[in-house]
């Protein structure tokens, strides 16, 4: 039909509804520009201007006497609140999108969101996935002597990790704390994740005096560096329980600077600072390839409801090859389960109980989905 009804037109005819189509999409595209996704409210999103479009809109010429209209210069590395488009997929922070701004409002469109390198999500309370942070390079699993370290957690975060196609950094915080009594266990396990080949790092936040900071043989003291090397010109998400000492390596990672945003349109009625799930923290404001850290309360309490056994599994990156020589392909793994391959290592001490133990714990949590 369509070819049909196109053969009935002249080749002028088409010629002009070409261009016409053309100059339409031009103008379009030029208007348009790339940005970062720093922050979400619900419907609203805070966007960081990253590059500026290709024709800069002109401002609106004011006749004498008459009142200066509203109007927002786009100027790169500023944040302008934006909507996105309905058919879009939900976005998150961390998400690069282009976008065209609206001087004459302060507000912004969002009309296309770039391929994602990772997606962190996770199950709301209705137990709807939401994204929580785009294009995370690391996720730092914090943990410390005190409050003692959950293996089960650090687990978890690992399966997240592989899931969502981001490197797991496993943290030790409160290293201090081992100087003065050194407690075995925590140093243990990080050790088991770093024999499974996992990067980890020993840091300090409160360094006490006795502790010599400038002694570069001394572990402890150059902790917050190596820390600060890891995810130098990354995107980094910090994982762990309450009180481990998360807040206290975001601040000290962060330059004074970098924790306050400044808004545009704020002129708005819409200026509620409230639902925010997550929010990018630069590194450098001014250059956001620098890197940063995106905040995010949720991530704590992670379920994993939404992943299916097979990829839990495959987040225990010692166990799943082992899994294949299991007798029964539908094998569980439990402790009783007739030819399991990964008790046989088990037995054979090439593997850890407590990580199979975990798998089994969170295969089954998957399997018993609360909805
Ligand atoms: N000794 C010691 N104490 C630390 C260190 N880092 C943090 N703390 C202390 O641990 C406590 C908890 O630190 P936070 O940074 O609030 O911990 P958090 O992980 O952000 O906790 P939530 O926000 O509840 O998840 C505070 O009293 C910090 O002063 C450290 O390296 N050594
Ligand atoms: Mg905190
Ligand atoms: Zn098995």
């Amino acid at each position: 039909m369509a070819l049909i009804r196109q053969r009935k037109l002249t080749h002028q005819q088409i010629r002009r509804i070409e261009k016409q189509q053309k100059s339409s999409q031009d103008s379009n595209d030029d208007a348009l520009m790339d940005g970062v996704v720093m922050a979400h409210y619900g419907k609203q999103l805070e966007v960081q201007v990253t590059s500026l479009p290709s024709k800069t809109p002109e401002p609106p010429v004011v006749e004498d006497g008459d009142p200066e209209p509203f109007w927002q210069p786009i100027v790169i590395n500023d944040i302008w609140r934006c909507h996105a488009r309905t058919n879009l997929p939900m976005l998150a922070t961390g998400d690069n999108v282009r976008w065209a701004a609206d001087p004459n409002t302060g507000f912004g469109r969002i009309e296309a969101m770039q391929p994602r390198v990772s997606l962190v999500q996770r199950p709301d309370r209705y137990h709807k996935l939401k994204p929580v942070a785009a294009n995370i390079d690391i996720l730092a699993i914090v943990f410390a002597p005190l409050p003692a370290a959950a293996p089960t957690l650090i687990d978890r975060y690992l399966v997240v990790c592989h899931h969502a196609g981001v490197r797991p950094l496993l943290v030790l915080n409160k290293s201090d704390l081992l100087a003065n009594e050194p407690n075995t266990e925590t140093a243990t396990l990080l050790a088991d994740y770093a024999k499974l080949g996992y990067d980890s790092v020993l840091t300090s936040v409160d360094c006490p005096e006795n502790i010599a900071k400038d002694d570069p043989n001394n572990e402890i003291a150059r902790g917050l560096d190596d820390l600060k090397r890891y995810i130098d010109k990354k995107l980094v998400i910090f994982a762990g329980q309450s009180g481990v000492g998360k807040s206290s390596l975001i601040n000290a990672l962060l330059p004074e600077s970098a924790q306050s945003v400044n808004v545009i349109s704020e002129n708005s009625q819409l200026g509620q600072h409230t639902t925010t799930t997550s929010r990018l923290l630069p590194f450098d404001p001014q250059d956001l390839t620098q890197g940063g850290i995106v905040d995010t309360p949720g991530i704590r309490e992670y379920g994993i409801w939404h992943l299916t056994p097979e990829d839990i599994i495959s987040g225990f990156i010692e166990l799943a090859p082992l899994a294949k020589d299991c007798r029964f392909r539908d094998c569980r793994h439990t402790k009783n389960s007739k030819g399991c391959a990964l008790w046989q290592a088990v037995a054979e001490g090439t593997v850890l109980e407590r990580r199979v133990e975990n798998l089994v714990t969170l295969q089954i949590e998957a399997d018993t989905k609360p909805y």
